[in-house]
């Protein structure tokens, strides 16, 4: 491989955790800046020290790295798992572009020809150890999921199961705190109904999958696992947040209203009970109405 690719200063997730699940919520991992190649190395020697050796042959720096990896070389603890969610070189204005930030790897990969280029928000480099499982979110823009090497499970849900997901209430709370999708936690008794409507794929090298905006996923490498995903805004620029680096913050109108929901709530809650009920269905009629009309005679209901 490359040199110049090796020697590149890469941003990863270092996780302890011997269930190899990246917790958002509760941050149990820390970043670590480090080159490429060693991060490589740091993937490979940590599944030797597993006894997990990877199907698939890492490419082990074949140059000299400056910090010679050995099964003694960890960052926080000898089970400790890698991934790379690559982002652009100057982290807080840019968005990631692999071609651009990894030109020595373009060869190996190219974008599909049918996704529109003037539509593309970014193009993210995903790079992973063994059996690592990245908590369950959404992202606002539309996604092709490109897989190269290895294999990855990814388990879908639909945007209707964000409540069941136990998704916080604050606007741009993009992440479930339910980690394990494969067994219920009595904290998240919700979680069964949401877990009816999961859809798993198992991608292979080769495969391509498209995510749904706002479509929850979960995603646990298989094996050590590289793919490189593709985010498209296929609405107009305005509908997006400004300044979004990850593709993740949430709509404006949709943080608009979920703030006026909160002003809803307040003043219900300064009724007296036997009257809120009353208002409940009065703002329910609302909500069902076609918003085309009721935008007609706003000025009558706002004044
Ligand atoms: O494949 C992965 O490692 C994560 C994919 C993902 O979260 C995404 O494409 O948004």
């Amino acid at each position: 491989m490359n040199n110049k690719v090796l020697d590149k200063v890469i941003s990863v997730h270092v996780c302890p955790d011997l269930s190899g699940r990246l917790d958002f919520v509760r941050k149990n991992f820390v970043f670590k800046s480090l080159p490429f190649g060693e991060f490589l190395q740091r993937i490979s020697v940590s599944q030797e020290r597993y006894g997990t050796p990877t199907e698939i042959e890492i490419p082990r720096a074949n140059v000299e790295t400056k910090n010679e990896i050995t099964r003694d070389s960890y960052f926080i603890s000898p089970q400790e798992r890698y991934y790379l969610r690559a982002l652009g070189d100057n982290a807080r204005k840019e968005t990631a572009d692999f071609s651009r930030d990894f030109p020595e790897l373009c060869k190996y990969f190219k974008a599909p020809a049918f996704l529109p280029s003037s539509q593309t928000f970014s193009s993210v480099f995903r790079v992973s150890s063994n059996d690592m499982q990245l908590w369950t979110h959404y992202d606002v823009a539309d996604n092709l999921l490109c897989h190269l090497v290895g294999r990855k499970r990814v388990v879908l849900f639909p945007p209707e199961q964000s409540a069941n997901l136990y998704l916080p209430l604050a606007p741009n709370s993009s992440s479930s705190p339910v980690l394990d999708i494969d067994h219920l936690d009595p904290r998240y008794p919700r979680f069964a109904d949401a877990h009816k409507e999961g859809i798993e794929v198992i991608l292979e090298p080769g495969d391509i999958l498209f995510i749904p905006a706002f479509w929850f996923h979960n995603v646990r490498s298989l094996s050590y696992a590289v793919s490189v995903n593709i985010f498209w805004q296929q609405h107009p620029l305005h509908v997006y947040a400004q300044k979004d680096l990850y593709g993740n913050k949430d709509l404006p109108a949709g943080v608009n209203s979920m703030k006026s929901a909160v002003d809803v709530v307040t003043n219900l809650s300064q009724l007296p009970d036997a009257y809120r009920g009353f208002y409940k269905e009065r703002i329910q009629a609302i909500m069902n109405s076609d918003p085309l009309e009721l935008l007609n005679s706003t000025p009558t209901i706002r004044s």
